[in-house]
């Protein structure tokens, strides 16, 4: 069990969703809210914060020598709209996460998928999801790593989400 993502491949799986700032200034987060709720998934944690550049920088450190990096941590800095973090928790979350926000080129991305719905530019594709159990541990670690940021709970209709027979 990682500390923060859970256990992989069990209903105790996390992953880190971030709705980007054109997402948030678009109106788009209750949808986004909606469409992971409605799918049986729980909010262990959620903040609307502006990231500093240190922590942009930290969260996207494997795309630094890309040609996009700056503009993409301008971005997500810019404090014209703030992004709303979120750990998601459920079945198979990291996977379906990305399988529901769809292909990074919004052009590419299969209808009806979160990116597909909303989105037509790989530069202002309005969210961001964990790729892999490693990156869901090192990123809600990142942004929701103080103790008591994320809440243990088992809403109402759990069993009828989760019953397999
Ligand atoms: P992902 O968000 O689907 O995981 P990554 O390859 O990890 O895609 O890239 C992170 C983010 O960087 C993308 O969501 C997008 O906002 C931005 N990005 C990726 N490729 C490009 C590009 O070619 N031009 C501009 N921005 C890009
Ligand atoms: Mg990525």
């Amino acid at each position: 069990t990682a500390k923060f993502a859970g256990k992989k491949g069990t209903s105790s799986e996390r992953t880190f969703i971030m709705i980007k700032p054109d997402g948030v200034t678009r109106g788009l987060v209750g949808d986004i809210i909606s469409r992971f709720e409605k799918r049986g998934y729980k909010l262990v944690a959620i903040k609307s914060l502006v990231p500093s550049r240190q922590l942009a920088e930290q969260h996207y450190a494997d795309l630094s020598t890309r040609p996009f990096f700056k503009g993409l941590v301008n971005y997500i800095t810019s404090g014209k709209a703030p992004v709303v973090a979120m750990v998601w928790e459920g079945k198979d979350v990291i996977r379906q996460g990305r399988i529901m926000i769809g292909a990074t080129n919004p052009l590419d991305a299969a209808p009806g998928t979160i990116r597909n719905t909303y989105s037509i530019s790989i530069g202002r594709n309005i969210i961001h999801g964990s790729d892999s159990f490693d990156t869901a541990e090192q990123e809600i670690g990142l942004w929701f790593g103080k103790p008591g940021e994320l809440a243990s709970w088992e809403p109402a209709n759990w069993n009828w989400i989760m019953a397999e027979n």
